[in-house]
C-alpha cells in the first residue's frame, strides 16, 4: 500500500523571468580565453586505446596515440554505420497489443513479456552498429627511445601535440581535426631532417573488449599500462573489400564498403584519402603504400566521407568529396589550416571558464591525477572534466552533423559495446545535459535534427504497431532512425524514448528561448503527445491514464519480468511532454482544441507515490522492496527530480525525502553514467557534500580512463557529460522560475569562479565566490527582464537594465 500520493498538478514549469518570451538578446561574455587548466598531458605515449587522445570536427575524428616508433591514428566518420536504410516495423504488433495489455492487467507479466517478445518486437530484433574507418599506422625507420617526451591535448586549440628529443634533435608532431577544412591534419617536424616512415592503412576490424556489455559497478582500476616506446602494431593482411590505390604522386585513396547489419545488407561506401606535403622524398607504390624519406617537415592531410546523404538516402559520392577536400586543403599553407581550424573551434569553445581552486595535484600529468583522484583533493580536475566534456561535445556534435552517440564519435572496432548506438532510455539524453549550461547550446542542433527524423520513422511505428497518431521511439535508435522496440521486451518495450528526447530539447529551448528552435520543436512535441493521447490506457484501479505495455527502463519488478503498466518514469515523462506541448502550442497560438485534450489528459496521469519504506515508488504498485536488483544502475523514477523539476526541494519536500530514501538504497557508486546521474540528483537536492563524494568516485581510476574518458567499462561518453552536468548543477541551478547561486557547493571548492555559464530563461552569468559565499555576479539576458535570484534562503527579484545587464557584489565576510 502506498503511504500517500502527492499531486503534481500545480507544477507546470514556471518560466524564469516572466517578461522575456522571445529572442536571445545576449551580450557576449567578457571571457575570451579559458584558463590555463584546459589541457590534458602525459609523460608517455598511449599503450591502449583508452590512453589515446581524441580529436574530432563533429564528423571526422581520430584517436591519437602519440607513439614514437609508430604513430597510430584510429579514425572514425560519424556516418559510417553498419547496414542501410531499413524498416523494422512489425505489423503483427497491433493485433497482439490488446492481449499483451490484458495479461498485464491480470498480473501475468511473464506471459505478457513472452507474447510481446513473439509479436511486438522490431524485425530485425537488433539495430545497426556504429563502425570505424580503421587506422593509419606511420612506422618510423630508425626510431629510438626518446628523451624529454611529452604529449598533450590542448582543449582551447583542439590540438594533440607530441614532442620528444632523439639523438638527431627534437621532434614535434601536431594533430587536429579541422571543422573549417573538413580534414585531419598531422604535421611532423624533425629538427634535422630525419623523418623517414611508411604509412599503412589497417582496415576496420573486430576488437576484443575486456568486458563487453558490462553493467555492474567497476571493481578494477583502469590504470595505465607500461609503455614500450618503440611498440609496433601489425597492419595485418589487407581486407578483400577494402581497396587501397595511389591517388596522384603524393596521395593514397582507400575505398570500402560498410558492414552488413543483422538481416540488413551493407549499403554504404566510404572513401579515405591521404595527401602528403613534404620537403623530403615521397613515394607511393602501385599497391598504394606510401613512404617518406629524409624530410624535415611533413604535413599529412586526411579526409574521409561515406555515401550517406540522409537516413534514407545513401547515394552520395564519397570519393569526389574526399578528393575535393584534399585538393582544397592542399592549396592552403599549414599556418592557414591551423589558424582556420582554431578559429572554428574557438567560436564554440571560448566564452566559458571555470575555476574551482588548485592543489599540488594540478601540476601532475593527467593520468597521475586520475589515479590519485580518490585520495588527493584536486578541484582543478573537476574543472578540467567540464572543459573536456565541452571539448568532446564540440568534437562530436557540431551543427549539421550527427549527434554524439554512446562513444561520441570515437570507436575502435566494428563490434562496439551496445553497437555504440543512440540509447535513448538515458544515455543520449545525458550526453546533452550539460550542453546549454556550459554555453554549447549550438551543439544540440544535431539532436534536434535526429528527433525530427525520428518523428517521421516513428510515425510509421506508431501507426502500424499501435494504431496511433503522432510518433513514437523506444529505447534505442541508430543512423537509420529505427524506432521500433529492439533487443527484447525487458529493454525495448518502452514507448517513452522519443518523449524523453522531446523534453531534453525543451530544456535546450528553455535555456536560450530561441523562437526558431521553438518553431521546430512544437510539431515534435505535438506528435509525441498525440501518440500518448491515443495509447494511454485507463488504470483498472481507477487511478488514471497510464502507459501499457511498458517497462521501468531495464529494471525487473518482483514478478519475473520488467514488463508492466504505468511505471513512475513514464508518468513523469509524459506529464512533462504534455506540459511542454501545451506551453509551446500556446506561445505559438496553435491547435487550441488539441491542447485542451492534452491538458485534460495531463491532469489524469497518476501522481508520484511514496511506498511503505518511505521510498519513491518505481512502479505504480509498491513493489520496490521486493525487486531483485535493489542497487540497479538505472534510477528511472528519479527522472522527476533530475533532469525534470517536478520533484524539488521547494515545492515537494515529501517526495524529495522519498527520493533520498530511494537513492540511499540504490547506493552512490555504479557504472559511469549511473554514478554521474546520482551526482546530478544529489546536487539538485542541494546536497553538495554528497554530490562531491560521488563525483570523486566518478573521476577516480575506477570510472575514468587515463585519457579522461568515462568508463562503463569499456568507454561510454555519457558519464563525461553527466558528470559535468552534476558539477554545473552544484554551482548554479535554474528551475521553478528561480536562479540559484551555489546551491550545492561542497567544502572542497571554497573559492572559484564561473564565467559565461547559461541558465534557463535566456540568461548568461559570471559568478565568483570565496569562503563558500558569492562575491560577485554579472547577469546578462533580455533587456528589462525580471529575474528571481536565490542566494541560499534569501530570494530577491532583480531586473536587468536596458542593455540586459545586472551586476552585484557582496561585501567580504572576512
Ligand atoms: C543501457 C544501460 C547500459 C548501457 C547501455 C548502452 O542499456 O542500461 O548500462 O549504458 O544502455
Amino acid at each position: 500500500m502506498s503511504k500517500g500520493t502527492i499531486s503534481r498538478r500545480s507544477l507546470i514549469a514556471a518560466p524564469i523571468g516572466v517578461a522575456a518570451l522571445s529572442g536571445h538578446g545576449l551580450a557576449q561574455s567578457a571571457v575570451k580565453t579559458p584558463g590555463l587548466g584546459a589541457r590534458l598531458w602525459y609523460r608517455r605515449p598511449a599503450a591502449t586505446w583508452n590512453e589515446a587522445l581524441p580529436i574530432g570536427n563533429g564528423r571526422f575524428g581520430a584517436m591519437v596515440f602519440g607513439r614514437v616508433g609508430q604513430e597510430r591514428l584510429q579514425l572514425n566518420e560519424s556516418t559510417l554505420w553498419a547496414g542501410s536504410p531499413y524498416d523494422p516495423v512489425n505489423p503483427e504488433a497491433l493485433a497482439a497489443l490488446p492481449q499483451v495489455r490484458a495479461l498485464i492487467v491480470q498480473g501475468r507479466f511473464k506471459e505478457a513479456e513472452k507474447l510481446a517478445g513473439e509479436h511486438m518486437m522490431a524485425k530485425p530484433l537488433w539495430q545497426m552498429s556504429y563502425g570505424t574507418l580503421g587506422d593509419l599506422l606511420l612506422t618510423f625507420r630508425n626510431a629510438e627511445t626518446p628523451a624529454d617526451y611529452a604529449r598533450d591535448l590542448d582543449l582551447a586549440t583542439a590540438t594533440a601535440l607530441v614532442t620528444f628529443a632523439g639523438k638527431h634533435g627534437r621532434h614535434r608532431r601536431e594533430a587536429f581535426a579541422s571543422a573549417a577544412d573538413q580534414v585531419i591534419v598531422l604535421r611532423l617536424e624533425a629538427e634535422r631532417g630525419e623523418l623517414d616512415f611508411t604509412l599503412e592503412h589497417r582496415g576496420p576490424r573486430q576488437v576484443d573488449y575486456p568486458s563487453p556489455a558490462y553493467t555492474g559497478p567497476a571493481t578494477e582500476t583502469l590504470a595505465v599500462k607500461t609503455v614500450d616506446w618503440l611498440a609496433h602494431e601489425d597492419a595485418g593482411p589487407r581486407r578483400a573489400d577494402v581497396r587501397q590505390a595511389p591517388d596522384g604522386p603524393h596521395g593514397v585513396l582507400i575505398t570500402g564498403r560498410n558492414e552488413a547489419g543483422p538481416d540488413v545488407p551493407a549499403g554504404l561506401t566510404y572513401a579515405l584519402g591521404v595527401r602528403v606535403l613534404s620537403d623530403g622524398g615521397v613515394e607511393v607504390s602501385e599497391a598504394g603504400d606510401l613512404s617518406v624519406r629524409g624530410a624535415k617537415t611533413v604535413t599529412l592531410l586526411v579526409a574521409a566521407a561515406t555515401s550517406h546523404v540522409s537516413y534514407k538516402d545513401v547515394g552520395g559520392d564519397p570519393t569526389a568529396l574526399v578528393r575535393a577536400r584534399l585538393e582544397a586543403a592542399a592549396a592552403k599553407s599549414f599556418a592557414a589550416l591551423k589558424r582556420d581550424h582554431e578559429t572554428a573551434h574557438r567560436a564554440l569553445f571560448d566564452g566559458f571558464d571555470l575555476e574551482l581552486g588548485r592543489t599540488a595535484s594540478a601540476a601532475l600529468p593527467t593520468d597521475e591525477r586520475i589515479a590519485a583522484a580518490e585520495t588527493a583533493d584536486d578541484p582543478a580536475l573537476a574543472a578540467l572534466y567540464v572543459q573536456f566534456a565541452r571539448y568532446l561535445l564540440i568534437a562530436s556534435s557540431r551543427p549539421g552533423g550527427q549527434p554524439a552517440n554512446l562513444q561520441g564519435l570515437w570507436n575502435e572496432g566494428v563490434n562496439p559495446p551496445w553497437g555504440s548506438k543512440y540509447t535513448i532510455n538515458i544515455n543520449t539524453e545525458m550526453n546533452y545535459w550539460p550542453a546549454d549550461a556550459v554555453g554549447l547550446g549550438a551543439c544540440v542542433e544535431p539532436l534536434l535534427r535526429m528527433v525530427e527524423e525520428l518523428s517521421v520513422t516513428g510515425a510509421r511505428t506508431a501507426r502500424v504497431m499501435y494504431g496511433a497518431r503522432g510518433w513514437v521511439a523506444h529505447h534505442n535508435t541508430d543512423l537509420w532512425r529505427a524506432s521500433a522496440p529492439i533487443d527484447g521486451p525487458p529493454w525495448g518495450l518502452w514507448p517513452c524514448g522519443g518523449a524523453w528526447l522531446c523534453n531534453t530539447l525543451w530544456t535546450h529551448w528553455d535555456y536560450d528561448r530561441d523562437p526558431a528552435v521553438l518553431a521546430r520543436l512544437y510539431p515534435l512535441l505535438r506528435g509525441a503527445s498525440e501518440f500518448f493521447l491515443d495509447t494511454l490506457v485507463e488504470d483498472p484501479q481507477g487511478r488514471g491514464l497510464i502507459t501499457s505495455p511498458s517497462v521501468s527502463p531495464e529494471n525487473q519488478h518482483p514478478f519475473g519480468s520488467s514488463v508492466c503498466a504505468g511505471p513512475a518514469m513514464d508518468r513523469q515523462i509524459v506529464c512533462d511532454l504534455f506540459a511542454h506541448a501545451l506551453e509551446a502550442g500556446r506561445r505559438l497560438g496553435q491547435d487550441a482544441p488539441l491542447l485542451a485534450r492534452i491538458e485534460a489528459a495531463r491532469l489524469r496521469i497518476p501522481a508520484d507515490r511514496i511506498g511503505r519504506s518511505g521510498q519513491l515508488q518505481e512502479w505504480l504498485e509498491d513493489w520496490d522492496d521486493a525487486a531483485p536488483e535493489p542497487q540497479h544502475r538505472h534510477v528511472s523514477h528519479l527522472y522527476g527530480l533530475y533532469p525534470s523539476e517536478q520533484i524539488n526541494v521547494r515545492d515537494t519536500p515529501a517526495l524529495v525525502a522519498a527520493a533520498k530514501t530511494t537513492l540511499k538504497k540504490r547506493g552512490d557508486l555504479s557504472t559511469g553514467w549511473a554514478t554521474a546521474w546520482r551526482a546530478c540528483l544529489w546536487a539538485r537536492m542541494g546536497e553538495g557534500e554528497h554530490a562531491h563524494q560521488i563525483l570523486t568516485g566518478l573521476l577516480g581510476p575506477h570510472r575514468t580512463y587515463p585519457n579522461l574518458f568515462d568508463a562503463h567499462p569499456p568507454f561510454q561518453i555519457d558519464g563525461n557529460f553527466g558528470g559535468s552536468a552534476a558539477i554545473m548543477e552544484m554551482l548554479v541551478q535554474s528551475w521553478g522560475g528561480e536562479l540559484r547561486l551555489l546551491p550545492a557547493l561542497p567544502k572542497a571548492w571554497p573559492a572559484g569562479q564561473l564565467r559565461g555559464a547559461r541558465a534557463r530563461g535566456g540568461l548568461s552569468l559570471d559568478l565568483a565566490w570565496r569562503d563558500g559565499q558569492p562575491r560577485s555576479l554579472v547577469l546578462r539576458g533580455p533587456a528589462g527582464e525580471a529575474v528571481r535570484l536565490r542566494d541560499r534562503d534569501e530570494v530577491s527579484t532583480v531586473r536587468l537594465d536596458h542593455l540586459g545587464r545586472y551586476a552585484r557584489r557582496w561585501p567580504s565576510t572576512a
